[in-house]
């Protein structure tokens, strides 16, 4: 058969096999190499000292449907975590004028539901467009969206909505049994047609391989569009949940990751994300240079802790570090 009258699925196995044949060899240069070239990439195209700066608030927490084997806020284990209601608008946008003041550009709202609910839109699009009033960027992360759903946030203006691939396609179903990874590819396929952008990525130190790590940004890097924003998350092991023992991910391997997601996606802001307050400031400093170029800010991610103002305040001043400015963010 030739490449003519192949099948167009051979052909995208074919091209996807290729890209991540290219990936594992990026992936394992020497480590001198591999951050050359990422810091290369990464100055070609942002400020190398600038980080952009995001805060969470879980607006809805506990008592998920889901069995995500990582995640405090699965019904499926007894992780001692108190569920609450959707929060009242207002109360919402209180949070966000704090963190305005402590110098977050982007706000992030997140909510432990497979999917949104019909009846919950209206205080949802209600918090998107009161925090935008406030002149910050709204995130959103509330679990599936339908095409009607994704719609109505963009009439709102949301600017970005979460929803990570987590893994590999393969090691897919061993981290999360109650939805698929198509579901996943899905739903940022619908917020991508809305014209919202993506922010999409996933978690080291569950127990895949290197392997695993490639294809998730692989697979990211070659969505139709390439996400926006990547959140590397390295796991928060959370006692109760199905991934309480994992073993912790080497921290060379995680600075690795960083790179690579900075080579095979230029213009993407990466997020150092969950797992900073078990990182040394030096890891840190290892993955800014690898062109991780966001963070989260603020004790608290949804449910677990984060490095404090006065802490990154500190990182920043001993690297040289300063906050990005909304208008260069992407
Ligand atoms: N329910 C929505 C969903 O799953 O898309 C939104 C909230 S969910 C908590 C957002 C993301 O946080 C997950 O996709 C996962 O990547 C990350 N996350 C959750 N628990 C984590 C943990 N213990 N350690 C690291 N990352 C975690
Ligand atoms: C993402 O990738 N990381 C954030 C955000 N997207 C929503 C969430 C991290 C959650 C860490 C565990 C917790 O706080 O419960
Ligand atoms: Fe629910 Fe999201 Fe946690 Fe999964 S990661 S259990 S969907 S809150």
């Amino acid at each position: 058969m030739t490449p003519v009258d192949r099948p167009p699925h051979d052909e995208r196995a074919t091209v996807a096999s290729q890209r991540f044949n290219e990936a594992k060899i990026i992936y394992n240069l020497p480590f001198n190499d591999l951050l050359f070239r990422a810091q290369q990439v990464h100055r070609a195209n942002f400020d190398p000292n600038a980080i952009q700066m995001s805060r969470l608030l879980s607006i809805k927490t506990g008592g998920c449907a889901e069995d995500c084997g990582y995640c405090s806020q699965s019904a499926h284990y007894r992780t001692g975590l108190k569920a609450s209601k959707l929060m009242e608008v207002g109360r919402v946008l209180a949070e966000a004028r704090k963190a305005k003041e402590g110098g977050a550009t982007r706000y992030c709202m997140g909510a432990a539901w497979r999917n949104p609910k019909d009846r919950d839109m209206n205080a949802l699009v209600a918090m998107v467009e009161g925090v935008k009033a406030l002149g910050m960027e709204t995130c959103m992360t509330l679990g599936m969206l339908t095409p009607e759903q994704s719609a109505q946030f963009a009439d709102a203006g949301l600017d970005y909505y979460n929803h990570n691939v987590d893994t590999s396609e393969r090691y897919y179903s061993e981290i999360i049994t109650t939805r698929t990874f198509e579901d996943r590819l899905e739903t940022l396929a619908n917020v991508r047609d809305a014209g919202i952008k993506v922010c999409a990525g996933g978690i080291l130190g569950m127990g895949e391989t290197a392997e695993d790590r490639i294809s998730m940004l692989v697979t990211l890097a070659n969505l139709p569009a390439p996400p926006e924003s990547v959140p590397i998350n390295m796991l928060m092991p959370i006692p109760g949940s199905k991934l309480a023992d994992a073993a912790p991910v080497d921290p060379i391997d995680f600075v690795r990751t960083i790179a690579l997601a900075r080579i095979l996606m230029p213009l993407t802001h990466v997020r150092l994300s969950a797992g900073r307050t078990g990182m040394s400031d030096e890891m840190q400093a290892l993955c800014f240079f690898a062109g991780a170029n966001s963070i989260f800010v603020g004790d608290t991610l949804l449910t677990a802790d984060n490095p404090g103002e006065d802490h990154d305040t500190a990182l920043f001043r001993r690297l040289g570090l300063k906050p990005m400015e909304l208008e260069s963010s992407r």
